[in-house]
């Protein structure tokens, strides 16, 4: 079932044509609106009119995390804020957090987007879609409830947490679809399990999973725990939150809403851009944003994008799995985090050194998070009910900030390695599994 077949199914010529006047009217849109476009646009030598086909996207400059975090909260916001009807927001790395904002258009296109998502599983009217992704101002939950509304199905709005009652919900109202993180769907399953339910008393067909790096085998894992279609969702607040990017029932490859998105793939050290087939970091224009849109957004997700027809019919590109960051940004538990975040909590505070670690593994389906750090000579010949109100301090602190829960395991004075070069601040143990 494919949601907007004339969209979707578009011949790829037709498709350019409608791309390039919509890169067109952003590039506009953005010189005129948005000083910090324009000032950048202008260094790099390029206005609005030298933008004649779609090659000349590669004469625009690229947009960075920090340029977003620059114009914290509204500085890139490209339409007025009466004009602007809602705002979300993802985890900077230190201070800021990057915020977004939606006009009623962008809301609209948002739902459409996603309800081309939902009809990837084969969701309809019919279907109950329960969404226990995060509602707030991380995208995940409000992004899919309201395209979950526009395909016309029952939406359970439920928001993350509270798994037994997650699985009595399931179970009563009769749920078809399930909408979270994979680590979260495979914590579903588990506790299913051990709640001694058998499948047979649930209606799932599909989920809709993402906003966290998984892979083939975790999909296998799912499909076969819960007997469900897995598919993969990718998206980031930055571009607009779920609904970038969706596999489609071959599984092979995300397609890239190409109507709404201009997708390329660079070389992250000399940000020139690769052909198909060549793996690079994922770089997208937004075509139809009012609120905020982006020109070359650099993602730091790592990716291949493939230009040959899929059988399911869509002629948009397909992306491959997220294959990983070009920095050190960790996802645990569905929550984007930064050593540097870490980094400026142990600062503030003052308490120990400034050498920390975060290991990152996995109990069952559950992330977890220890954070190390290297304690002074001075503090640990203290008494030990010091080391112990450090530790509680330091894990309150990061708490708070981080939006997850993070063991805190205080080491001996230099005995987390130095490095000579890039310091290696993560550990993550969920890979070699
Ligand atoms: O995670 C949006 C989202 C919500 C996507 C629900 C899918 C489902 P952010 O919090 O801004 O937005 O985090 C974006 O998460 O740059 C990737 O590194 C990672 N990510 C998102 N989806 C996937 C995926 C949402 N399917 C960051 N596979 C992105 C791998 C993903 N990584």
């Amino acid at each position: 079932m494919i949601w907007n077949r004339p969209l979707e199914t578009m011949p790829r010529e037709e498709l350019a044509g409608l791309q390039l006047e919509r890169l067109k009217a952003t590039v506009d849109r953005v010189y005129h609106n948005v000083p910090a476009y324009r000032e950048k646009m202008q260094a790099a030598r390029v206005a609005p009119l030298d933008i004649k086909n779609l090659a000349d996207l590669r004469r625009l400059p690229f947009t960075t995390k920090q340029d977003l975090r620059d114009s914290y909260p509204f500085g890139l916001f490209a339409a007025p804020m009466r004009d602007i009807i809602r705002v979300h927001a993802s985890s900077g790395t230190t201070g800021n957090s990057i915020v977004v904002g939606y006009t009623r258009r962008d809301l609209d296109n948002w739902a459409e987007l996603i309800a081309r998502t939902l009809t990837c599983t084969g969701a309809g009217a019919d279907s109950v879609v329960q969404i226990s992704y995060g509602y707030g101002l991380f995208t995940g939950g409000l992004g899919v409830h309201y395209g979950a509304e526009r395909i016309g199905a029952t939406v359970v709005p439920v928001s993350s947490g509270n798994t037994k009652r997650q699985i009595k919900l399931m179970q009563d109202f009769g749920t078809n679809i399930l909408a979270c993180t994979p680590s979260y769907a495979l914590y579903m399953a588990e506790t299913m399990q051990e709640m001694g339910l058998s499948r047979d008393l649930f209606k799932l067909k599909a989920g809709v999973f993402g906003a966290e790096p998984w892979t083939e085998e975790m999909r296998r894992e799912l499909e076969f725990r819960l007997q469900i279609l897995a598919i993969d969702i990718y998206g980031l607040s930055e571009v607009i939150g779920p609904g970038v990017a969706s596999e489609c029932p071959v599984k092979n490859g995300l397609h890239i809403f190409e109507d709404h998105f201009i997708p390329e793939i660079i070389d992250p050290e000399t940000e020139q851009p690769l052909p198909f087939g060549e793996k690079g970091e994922l770089v997208f224009t937004t075509l139809t944003k009012e609120g905020f849109p982006v020109i070359r957004y650099r993602t730091h997700d790592i990716s291949v994008l493939y230009e040959e027809p899929c059988p399911c019919g869509r002629t948009h590109v397909r992306m491959a799995k997220i294959a990983g960051r070009t920095d050190d940004m960790v996802i645990i538990r569905g929550v984007n985090i930064f050593p540097s975040q870490v980094e400026s909590v142990l600062l503030n505070l003052g308490l120990t050194e400034p050498h920390y670690l975060l290991v990152v593994d996995r109990q069952g389906a559950l992330d977890t998070l220890e954070v190390w750090v290297e304690v002074s000579e001075k503090v640990l010949s203290d008494k030990i009910k010091h080391l112990e109100t450090v530790e509680h301090r330091i894990q309150r602190e990061l708490e708070s900030l981080l939006g997850v829960t993070a063991r805190v395991r205080l080491v001996e004075p230099k005995s987390i390695e130095r490095s000579e070069g890039k310091a290696k601040r993560v550990i993550d143990r969920r890979k070699l599994k």
